[in-house]
């Protein structure tokens, strides 16, 4: 069988993922062609919504790529419907809680560890497995990161990392910036954010789990490279048209 999500992530090397915002198909399913490792589509902050999201992951699995979706806030049960429909693996935004943390987990995981419910339509023809075969290994195929990006998460990170189904944790550095500082900067690369990176990832390894963060730019996903997270973006579409559109410019121009 082909490598899950999972194994990719525990692979060795980052995984890089394209964050993809802009509201049609067709934006992820032309990134999921080039060398990303998987493609992350964001409902939370962008106008992708769930029937974008839902036609996304398939033209992503064509290209033999995983997708992963990030849900907006709270929203678990979203969670559920987007691995019916095939994606690999959800974000969860905010999840300040063990509380928030076991809602989350249960919604990505069949029982007996949470309370998935049966219905994987897109998810069989993504994988090509029969129901039993994909019932028995749904709740390796799919990755639950909750995202810690706040005071309160980052004090609870290790109560978070040992809930059942939680695979791992995706770091959203602009709003831990903002809970770091008390609201007073809006800064990604503090040196308290820096600082916490480094404490999350030494906590996530120290449980087993996998780290993701989200990086704005190639420079800064090269910059958080080697400092052992499992998962960075790199770039979001909307900034890779835009860094294109200003590249092509200046050439021309010069
Ligand atoms: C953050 O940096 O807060 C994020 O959620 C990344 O999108
Ligand atoms: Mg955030």
């Amino acid at each position: 069988s082909s490598p899950t999500l999972l194994d990719r992530l525990n692979s060795g090397s980052p995984a890089l993922a394209a964050w993809c915002g802009l509201p049609d198909p067709s934006v992820p399913a032309l990134l999921a062609r080039e060398s990303f490792d998987t493609i992350v589509l964001d409902m939370q902050h962008s106008p992708i919504d769930f029937s974008t999201a839902v036609r996304a992951i398939p033209l992503i699995a064509a290209a033999s790529k995983p997708a992963i979706v990030r849900i907006p806030v709270g929203e678990f049960a979203t969670a559920s419907r987007l691995l019916d429909a095939g994606a690999s693996g959800v974000i969860a935004p905010m999840v300040n809680t063990v509380e928030d943390a076991r809602l989350f987990a249960g919604f990505m995981k069949y029982p007996p560890l949470g309370q998935r419910s049966w219905g994987p339509h897109g998810a069989l023809s993504v994988t090509g497995l029969e129901p039993a075969d994909y019932f028995r290994s749904g709740n390796r195929l799919t990755v639950a990161l909750a995202m810690v990006e706040t005071r309160e998460a980052l004090a609870i990170i290790d109560d978070i990392l040992a809930v059942p189904g939680i695979d791992g944790i995706f770091i959203g550095p602009a709003d831990l910036s903002l809970g770091l500082s008390q609201g007073r900067e809006l800064n990604p690369t503090s040196s308290a954010v820096e600082d916490a990176l480094d404490h999350a990832v030494a906590r996530t390894r120290a449980a087993g789990k996998v780290a993701g963060v989200f990086a704005a730019s190639g420079e800064r996903a090269a910059q958080l490279y080697g400092r052992g997270f499992h998962l960075i973006s790199v770039a979001s579409d909307a900034g890779m048209l835009r860094f294109g559109a200003q590249a092509a410019l200046k050439t021309t121009r010069a």
